[in-house]
């Protein structure tokens, strides 16, 4: 039977249609893409590609445990099951429960991330639980709260944007990384009023040749400077809502008063843009009401990523575009739930329904919900580069189960978390490969795919969708809802925990009511209907396409401007081969490259990493095209080969994080992060490159 769902990777989350090949390819399905809203029947080269995986020879099929001389044997689940919960349990009694962490992805399904964050703080009794969403999501969500009150990446459908009339997008590259979604960038495009804004001339940026638009390559970090430029423009050449702030919003005054400094000539000395092309951007977005403002990691995934966020919060507050029919500003979201993940407790600090742990009311709520005491419920964790950062230190985590993230590729400063690792007594990794992380840890369990479960996920719109089963799973891989209903039961933890995602669902509905991420008027009976189910949605409502109508989610209904600053510039000096790395994406893999470098025809398309280095740079230390380079700093070295494009700037190589061992890019980042957020900085680092074979004459 044909099973109507979702793709496993992006947030855009294309509709699918899955087939069984019973015959041709038992195990296995065949994909089509289906007619919805954020795809319109498209799909881009990984998900036409993701049935690959289902019957991969790669996929582990049971369960494996380390063994003495290193090497992994096959066990039975009951063992694995035994060895984990014993393991776990002596650990709480000797260092504590914080002595045992969950590390959770935006990749699992609401129920799955619901079910983890209550299995950590009932059965683990920890506070240790956060996960990779920290690494995507968390300075656009925490400039969100801070502005609105509210987090939710689209405040409005996808297809609102296609009678866009100007669209600046800043940092984001969706011609690689959300394909389908250029096609409602095609509106703005043919009205020439496309802004993309990055270092790179990315597959985004050229969208805007032949008269779609504009390009604005400005430096790596210097999105701040650039949006409080505009913002300065807005208000001197008198473009700024009035009316708007004055009934909406609070704090445009000083926000007035700081940009004062920012003028267009200053800003061009500091972002690299000149200063027409800043004025030009800024009398188009002011013009009329077919706006809208949206980042991507690019601005985000810095230290001053969350102020960075919230100065385009601003720009579009002082716009009056947030809350009208016509206009918006948004973050693309990214994971496949990276929305959905977000708002069910697998944060540090939260509670089901995007409640804060913290907040008397909200663990009285969900307590009554658990059936559990409102003291059984620990306080705020840490977030997770803290949390890795605690691996094997004195007082700190001892055993770590991994769900959905392939830490030792994807984390800031691998090698540091490679060494927690190492440290740890126990590393329990559940996953459908043997990832990097995988391969590292004591336990490994074989989990459901996408294919082979039934469950919801929310896109980037805050849209819940139905993923259906299509496939039964391989005789002894089991669901991850299974997983944790056993070794809850066997460490004797409070609660109640069912492996059946309706009945999951239904749990976290109750335990979102009256929160800001109010599902409690859904269910899958519902959402089988196609109901098109933006949250929140209240019992007997039809949801919420569109936030902020008629107010903010702030107890005044007010939207907060948050008055922010750049630091200090500090010169990058360019001699000797230092030069700024930026981290990002390619179109063929996904993430850790854990599933998209198992998928033959993707492998080969993009078999290895490559640094993108502009020709003159290039020249000057004597690089040619295609030779292997070296890229270092003081956490590393990594080495591959260097490709030539007049594409980036001077002073900016990339290089996509999708690869391990040598070319792993994370090798070079760091773990410095964002005060508010605690999102690493992926996208400015300093690093030394040389040809390779210099090394080795030097040496
Ligand atoms: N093919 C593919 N698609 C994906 C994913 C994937 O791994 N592969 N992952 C999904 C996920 S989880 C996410 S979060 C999204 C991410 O989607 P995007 O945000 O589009 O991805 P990135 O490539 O990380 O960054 C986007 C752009 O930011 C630019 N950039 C880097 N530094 C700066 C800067 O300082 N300022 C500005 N303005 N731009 C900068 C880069 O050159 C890059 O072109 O993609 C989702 N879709
Ligand atoms: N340098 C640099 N680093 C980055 C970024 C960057 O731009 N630059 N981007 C960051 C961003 S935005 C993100 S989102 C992270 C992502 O990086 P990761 O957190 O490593 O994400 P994935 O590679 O998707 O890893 C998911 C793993 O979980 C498995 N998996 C998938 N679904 C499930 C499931 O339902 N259950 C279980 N148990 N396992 C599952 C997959 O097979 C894979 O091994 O990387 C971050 N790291
Ligand atoms: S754009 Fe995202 S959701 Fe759509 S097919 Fe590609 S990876 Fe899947
Ligand atoms: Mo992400």
């Amino acid at each position: 039977m044909p099973a109507d769902t979702h793709c496993p990777y992006c947030a855009l989350q294309c509709a699918m249609t899955l087939t069984p090949e019973p015959i041709t390819r038992p195990g296995s399905a065949s994909v089509a893409g289906r007619d919805f809203p954020t795809n319109r029947g498209g799909l881009c080269k990984k998900g036409w590609t993701s049935v690959e995986l289902l019957d991969s020879p790669e996929r582990i099929t049971r369960p494996l445990v380390r063994q003495g001389d290193g090497t992994f044997a096959e066990v039975s689940w009951p063992d694995a099951l035994d060895l984990v919960a014993t393991t776990v349990a002596s650990s709480r009694a000797r260092f504590g429960a914080d002595s045992v962490a969950v590390f959770g992805g935006g990749g699992l399904t609401n129920e799955k991330a619901y079910q983890l964050g209550k299995f950590a703080r009932l059965a683990l009794g920890t506070s240790r639980i956060d996960y990779n969403g920290r690494f995507c999501m968390s300075s656009a969500a925490a400039a969100g709260n801070r502005a609105f009150g509210i987090d939710r990446g689209l405040p409005f459908p996808v297809e609102d944007l296609d009678q866009a009339d100007t669209i600046l997008l800043l940092g984001s590259n969706v011609a690689a990384t959300m394909p389908p979604f250029i096609g409602h960038l095609a509106g703005a495009r043919e009205r020439g009023g496309l802004v993309v804004v990055d270092p790179r001339r990315s597959a985004t940026a050229k969208l805007t040749d032949d008269g779609a638009g504009i390009h604005l390559q400005a430096a790596p970090g210097s999105d701040l400077v650039l949006l409080l430029g505009l913002t300065h423009i807005v208000f001197a050449k008198g473009l700024a809502d009035l009316d708007y702030l004055a009934s909406r919003t609070t704090g445009a005054d000083a926000l007035r008063r700081s940009t004062n400094a920012w003028w267009p000539e200053r800003v061009q000395a500091r972002t690299g843009v000149p200063a027409g092309q800043l004025r030009a951007v800024a009398r188009r977005l002011a013009r009329g009401r077919g706006s809208y403002i949206l980042t991507g990691r690019g601005v985000e995934q810095h230290v001053d990523g969350t102020d960075t966020a919230t100065a385009a919060i601003n720009l579009a507050l002082v716009l009056g575009l947030v809350g009208r029919r016509g206009s918006g500003y948004g973050t693309m979201t990214g994971q496949g739930n990276g929305q959905g993940g977000r708002e069910h407790g697998q944060k540090c600090d939260q509670l089901p329904g995007y409640r804060k742990i913290s907040d008397p009311d909200a663990r009285e709520h969900v307590a009554r919900v658990w059936g559990v005491d409102p003291s059984v419920i620990p306080g705020p964790g840490l977030p997770a580069v803290e949390l890795l950062n605690e691996l094997g230190e004195l007082g700190g985590v001892r055993c770590l189960l991994v769900h959905g993230s392939n830490v030792v590729v994807s984390a800031p400063d691998v090698e540091h978390v490679r060494r927690g690792l190492a440290t740890l007594d126990l590393l329990v990794v559940c996953d459908f490969f043997f990832s990097e992380t995988a391969a590292l840890a004591d336990v490994v369990l074989p989990v459901t795919q996408w294919a082979e479960e039934e469950g919801t996920m929310t896109s980037l719109e805050g849209r819940v969708l139905r993923r259906r089963r299509a496939l039964e799973a391989p005789a002894e891989v089991r669901s991850e809802l299974w997983i944790l209903q056993e070794l809850a039961r066997r460490l004797g933890a409070p609660g109640e925990y069912s492996s059946d995602p309706a009945v999951v669902f239904d749990e976290l509905a109750r335990a979102s009511a009256g929160g800001l991420a109010d599902y409690s008027g859904l269910s899958h009976e519902l959402l089988d209907t196609g109901i098109a189910a933006y949250w929140p949605f209240a019992p007997g409502s039809e949801g919420t396409p569109r936030l902020f109508l008629d107010r903010f989610a702030h107890p005044d209904g007010l939207a907060r401007i948050v008055d922010v600053a750049p630091a200090p510039s500090e010169e990058a000096p360019q001699q000797g081969g230092v030069l700024t790395l930026i981290t990002g994406r390619l179109l063929e893999h996904y993430q850790s490259g854990a599933q998209t470098r198992r998928v033959p025809e993707l492998a080969r398309a993009q078999p290895e990493a490559r640094v993108q280095i502009h020709p003159a740079t290039a020249a000057g230390l004597g690089i040619v095209d295609g030779e292997v380079v070296e890229l270092s700093n003081v956490r590393g070295t990594v080495r591959c080969r260097a490709e030539l494009t007049a594409d980036i700037r001077h002073d900016t190589v990339f290089l996509p994080f999708h690869f391990a061992g040598v070319e792993c890019a994370n090798i070079l980042t760091e773990r410095a992060t964002d005060p508010v957020s605690g999102m690493p900085e992926f996208k400015r680092t300093r690093v030394r490159l040389v040809a390779s074979e210099r090394v080795v004459a030097d040496a």
